[in-house]
């Protein structure tokens, strides 16, 4: 049961309605994003607050826990926890809850999407219909994605669920990932260059993050043939994102399809630019079905932490 004096709970960007009307409902919200002065905010309340709640693209600064000396909760509103110091987390007692087991299909099926989206081209192709070109041209060739040979990099719940999802287009799966996973009967590289040197289509499905960042770079384009067709519906940070627009630009790979970037919501001019990409707002995980289920995940850890009940979502 909630006691009778409402706990603060700071929420460091907008979430979907109907969760903010329950965080609302039991608790003393405090929406840092409104405030001109967040600092200042926090200097007179941060000291009251003891959970947080955080999108998985927006994470928390540690400036921002400097100044909670009470907080025992962050719920993030996602997977991603590249957003969030974990060490300062764990050193300062910190729980950090995550939307595991809700967004996988989603983000699964936005990558294969987005792979016959750019293979297909059907973006291009929606505005040649739109724009009347067909009326006078007739439409070109695009690229086959069935059979094809297929890099994952990463190899965790988004990247199996990918997996599953090619093997139906009886394409030649192979990874790239930390370690070999030695149940799986796909075939692993430890080494990512030598995985895009075997690939028609990569796909990054790798937590963002210090271990990841960059790792897709220069090297990885090179490596790859020109027809590749590069997706990324992991992190922005994950791609080395000058290297992605130089590779697109002198034809060492053939496209991309993104719905992540270096620096959301700002998408390089030289993207918007290209036909052969195809962009999306990091909406991997945006369906009415599995931002309620992440809603649910958010506020049942949020209500448990304050009745003292197991977090049913807490990473380690
Ligand atoms: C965001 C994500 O949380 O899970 C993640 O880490 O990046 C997304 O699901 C979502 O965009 C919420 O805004």
């Amino acid at each position: 049961m909630m006691t009778d004096i409402p706990h603060d709970v700071l929420l460091m960007a907008p979430v979907m309605a109907n969760l903010l009307e329950r965080l609302e409902g039991d608790f003393r919200l405090h929406r840092l994003y409104e405030q001109d002065d967040p600092h200042a905010y926090l200097a007179e309340h941060g000291g009251a607050i003891t959970a947080l709640v955080t999108r998985g693209d927006v994470g928390v600064a540690t400036p921002v826990l400097e100044q909670l000396p009470q907080l025992g909760l962050i719920a993030v509103f996602g997977v991603g926890t590249d957003g969030i110091d974990l060490d300062y987390a764990r050193r300062h007692g910190i729980a950090v809850t995550i939307t595991s087991g809700a967004l996988t299909e989603d983000v699964a099926d936005m990558a294969l999407g987005l792979l016959l989206a750019t293979a297909r081209q059907l973006c291009h192709y929606d505005r040649f219909v739109r724009a009347g070109r067909w009326l006078q041209e007739a439409p070109g060739l695009t690229t086959r994605v069935s059979g094809k040979r297929l890099g994952i990099f990463g190899m965790g719940n988004i990247g199996r669920a990918i997996a599953q999802r090619a093997a139906g287009f009886d394409m030649r799966i192979q990874y790239a990932s930390r370690r070999r996973h030695s149940s799986l009967p796909y075939a692993y590289y430890p080494d990512l260059p030598a995985l895009a040197r075997e690939s028609d289509f990569l796909i990054v499905a790798v937590a963002g993050g210090k271990e990841t960042a960059g790792l897709v770079d220069k090297a990885v384009f090179d490596a790859l043939p020109n027809h590749a067709l590069v997706i990324n519906i992991a992190r922005g940070s994950v791609v080395n994102q000058p290297d992605l627009i130089a590779a697109l630009q002198s034809g060492a790979i053939a496209g991309a399809g993104l719905d992540v970037y270096a620096d959301e919501p700002q998408v390089p001019a030289a993207l918007l630019a290209m036909e052969q990409v195809v962009l999306q707002p990091h909406v991997g995980s945006g369906t009415h079905e599995t931002r309620q289920k992440m809603s649910d995940i958010v506020f049942a850890n949020v209500s448990a932490f304050f009745n003292r009940e197991p977090l049913p979502h807490a990473i380690e």
